[in-house]
C-alpha cells in the first residue's frame, strides 16, 4: 500500500503559508468524477459483540481472525464462522434500521464483500469509503490495509498490488461502541447509526494521478481565481492544464518534483450566491489524467456585526438538518433523499442550512450549493468531549481536516463549525482555540463558528460573554426560550447584549410537537405550542440587531435514544417542523411566513 510520500507532505506544509489549504491526509478529491467500480450493494455480515473474530480468549489479537475469511478444507476442520452462511446488509446503509435485532446495537460487525476484478490494471486502484461509523479496520484478501476513526468523513487505501482477477474479499471490521474519549463522546442527541453508512468504490486511477486540488476566488486580489494541484505517483514533475471553458481560460502549469503547483488567473467572474448559484465547469488535465468538477466563486466575510456575501450584508434564513432519511429515518443514503430534505428547506424559504452535528455526505453538500444554500458544516465536537485528552484533540483535528479537505472546493460552504454546546472552562477554550487555528490554516476563505449555549441570563437580560466569542468569526447561539427555559410568551421581551462586535446566528431555537396532536397554545407537544414558541422567538429575533441569521432546530423529526416519552416521542426528537413521516407541522408555516417577509 502506497501512501503520500513524506516529501510531498513537506512541500504542502511549506505552501500552506501561501495558500492556506493543505492536503496532509491522503484524501482523494472528487471521487465521483473518477472512473470507479462500485462496491455498493449486498454485503455478508457477522455480528460479533465480543470481537471474537479479532481477539482470542486471552484478549490477544488473533493471527487468523475473521479477516482471513477461512473455509474448512476437511470435514473435521473447526472454523467457527462463515461469512457465506451469515446475515446480509445493504451498503450504503446503517445496520440499525435494516435489521430489527440491530435496532439498538452498538458494537462490532464484520462486513464482507466478494468481487472479481478482471479489468486490466493500467494504473493504480484504491478502495475508497465515503464514511464508516465509527471506527474500522479494513482488509483485502486477508491483508490489513489500514484503520480509520471518525464516522462521517472519507478515507481510502491503495490496493493495486493485492487485487486478484477473481475471488477478492474485502473485509471491514466496523465498531460503533461509544467511547468517552471519542468524537463525539458517549452522550449525544442523535442515533448512533452504525455500519458502512456511505458508498464504497474501487477507484481506477492512472499511475500519476491528480490527488487533490483547490480552486477559489482570491481573498486578497479582486477578480483573481487561484488554486493548486497535487499529483500522486512517481516522477511527480508534470504538465497540468487547468481550464475554465466558460471563462475561456486555460492555465498551464508544471508541478515541482513533489507533484505540487499553484496557479492564478485574472478574470471577470460571476459570483455564486443563493439567488444566483452560478457554477463553472473546470477541467484538470495531465497527459495521463483528466478530471472535471463544477465550482463557484464567492467571498464571505464579516464587518462588525454584519455577514457580507460578495460585499453585501446578508441575513441567513436557515434551518438545521440532521442526516436522517425522510419518511422513516435511518441514515440518508441516496441523492433523492437529499433532494427531498433540501426541497423542504427551499419551500420554507431558506437561503442557508446548518448541517448538524457532523459532516454530511457529499451528495448533500453538492446538491445544496447547486440549489443556492449557504452551508454551515460541523464536526462532532459535541457537549462534553474529553477536552483534556490529547488523543481526543487529535481525533477532532483529523475529522476537521478531513471535512475541510473534502469540501474546500464546495462554494456553498460558508462556515466551518468546530463545536456545539461545549461547557465553559479553560481546557475547552484551549482545545477549541487550537481547532480554530487549524481550521484557519486549512482554509482562510470561510468563516469559523461554534454553537454556544453559554449565554448568561438574569431576568429578561441575556448576555453573550463566552471567551470563545473572541476567537470565532461568527457566534452561534443555541437558545430554547419557551422550551427548556421560560414560557413562550416571555421570549419576545428578552433583551440581548453581545460583548463581542461580531455577528450572531441563532443556531438553535425550537420546541417539540407530535404531528397531529392539537390543543391549547400552553399544552406541550401540541402543534399549537410549538407554533407559539416560534411566534415569540421570532419576535425576540427582531429585537436583536446583531443577529444575522437563524437555523432553528430542526427541519425534520430525528431518531434519538434520549427521547423516551413513549406515547409522544417513540425514540424521536420531535422538534422537527416536519414529522418523520413527512407531514408539515403548524410551526413550519410560521417560519415560512417570517422568511417570506424578512429582507435578506
Ligand atoms: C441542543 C443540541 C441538539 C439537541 C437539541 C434538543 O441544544 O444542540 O443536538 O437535539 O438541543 O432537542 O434538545
Amino acid at each position: 500500500m502506497k501512501i503520500l510520500k513524506l516529501a510531498m507532505l513537506c512541500t504542502i506544509v511549506q505552501v500552506t503559508a501561501l495558500f492556506s489549504l493543505d492536503a496532509k491526509n491522503n484524501i482523494i478529491q472528487n471521487v465521483s468524477a473518477r472512473k470507479y467500480k462500485s462496491l455498493d450493494g449486498v454485503w455478508q455480515i457477522i455480528i460479533d459483540p465480543l470481537e471474537n473474530g479479532f481477539y482470542n480468549h486471552s484478549l490477544k489479537p488473533r493471527k487468523n481472525g475473521y479477516f482471513k475469511n477461512e473455509k474448512i478444507k476437511n470435514p473435521d476442520d473447526l472454523i467457527e464462522y462463515n461469512f457465506d452462511h451469515s446475515y446480509q446488509l445493504n451498503v450504503p446503509g446503517d445496520w440499525n434500521t435494516q435489521m430489527e435485532k440491530l435496532y439498538y446495537y452498538e458494537g462490532c460487525i464484520w462486513y464482507k464483500k466478494s468481487f472479481d476484478y478482471r479489468e486490466e490494471i493500467n494504473g493504480r486502484v484504491y478502495v475508497h469509503f465515503e464514511a464508516v461509523n465509527y471506527e474500522c479496520k479494513v482488509y483485502l484478501n486477508g491483508q490489513h490495509l489500514g484503520d480509520h476513526v471518525g464516522g462521517y468523513t472519507p478515507f481510502s487505501f491503495e490496493v493495486t498490488e493485492l487485487l486478484q482477477k477473481t475471488d477478492n474479499f474485502l473485509i471491514v471490521k466496523v465498531k460503533n461502541s461509544r467511547r468517552r474519549e471519542g468524537v463525539p463522546t458517549i452522550n449525544t442527541d442523535w442515533w448512533n447509526y452504525g455500519g458502512i453508512t456511505r458508498s464504497v468504490k474501487l477507484l481506477e486511477l492512472p499511475n500519476l494521478f491528480i490527488q487533490d486540488y483547490a480552486i477559489r476566488l482570491s481573498k486578497n486580489e479582486a477578480n483573481v481565481i487561484e488554486g493548486w494541484v497535487q499529483l500522486n505517483g512517481d516522477n511527480l514533475s508534470a504538465d497540468v492544464e487547468v481550464s475554465i471553458p466558460e471563462l475561456k481560460k486555460k492555465i498551464n502549469i508544471r508541478t515541482n518534483e513533489n507533484g505540487f503547483a499553484t496557479f492564478k488567473v485574472k478574470s471577470a467572474i460571476e459570483r455564486w450566491s443563493p439567488e444566483n448559484p452560478k457554477l463553472y465547469k473546470i477541467k484538470l488535465v495531465t497527459d495521463r489524467d483528466v478530471l472535471e468538477d463544477e465550482v463557484g466563486f464567492k467571498r464571505i466575510e464579516v464587518r462588525g456585526t454584519d455577514i457580507l456575501l460578495n460585499g453585501k450584508p446578508i441575513f441567513l434564513k436557515g434551518i438545521s438538518i440532521h442526516e436522517e432519511a425522510p419518511f422513516g429515518g435511518g441514515r440518508v443514503t441516496t441523492p433523492e433523499q437529499c433532494r427531498i430534505l433540501l426541497n423542504w428547506a427551499k419551500e420554507l424559504g431558506c437561503n442557508f442550512i446548518r448541517l448538524a452535528h457532523y459532516p454530511h455526505g457529499e451528495h448533500m453538500v453538492k446538491q445544496a450549493e447547486k440549489m443556492g444554500f449557504l452551508i454551515w458544516s460541523e464536526i462532532p465536537v459535541y457537549w462534553t468531549v474529553l477536552f483534556n485528552n490529547n488523543g481526543t484533540y487529535q481525533n477532532a483535528e483529523n475529522q476537521l481536516e478531513e471535512m475541510i479537505t473534502r469540501d474546500k472546493n464546495r462554494v456553498g460552504i460558508g462556515l466551518w463549525s468546530v463545536a456545539n454546546e461545549t461547557p465553559v472552562n479553560e481546557e475547552r477554550l484551549a482545545f477549541l482555540k487550537k481547532l480554530i487555528a487549524k481550521a484557519r490554516s486549512l482554509d482562510n476563505t470561510r468563516l469559523i463558528t461554534a454553537a454556544l449555549n453559554s449565554q448568561k441570563g438574569q431576568g429578561n437580560n441575556i448576555i453573550i460573554d463566552d471567551q470563545l466569542g473572541k476567537h470565532v468569526d461568527v457566534i452561534g447561539i443555541n437558545n430554547y426560550c419557551g422550551w427548556y427555559s421560560k414560557k413562550p410568551g416571555e421570549c419576545g421581551a428578552l433583551s440581548w447584549q453581545n460583548k463581542f462586535d461580531k455577528p450572531v446566528i441563532l443556531s438553535e431555537v425550537g420546541a417539540g410537537a407530535l404531528v397531529g396532536l392539537h390543543g391549547a397554545v400552553n399544552e406541550r407537544w401540541t402543534e399549537e405550542y410549538q407554533a407559539e414558541v416560534y411566534r415569540h422567538n421570532l419576535r425576540m429575533v427582531e429585537n436583536i440587531e446583531f443577529v444575522q441569521g437563524l437555523s432553528p432546530w430542526i427541519l425534520t423529526d430525528f431518531r434519538s435514544p434520549r427521547r423516551n416519552l413513549r406515547h409522544i416521542q417513540m425514540d424521536y426528537n420531535r422538534k422537527g417542523l416536519i414529522s418523520d413521516s413527512g407531514i408539515k407541522k403548524e410551526a413550519f408555516y410560521i417560519l415560512q411566513q417570517y422568511y417570506k417577509e424578512k429582507v435578506d
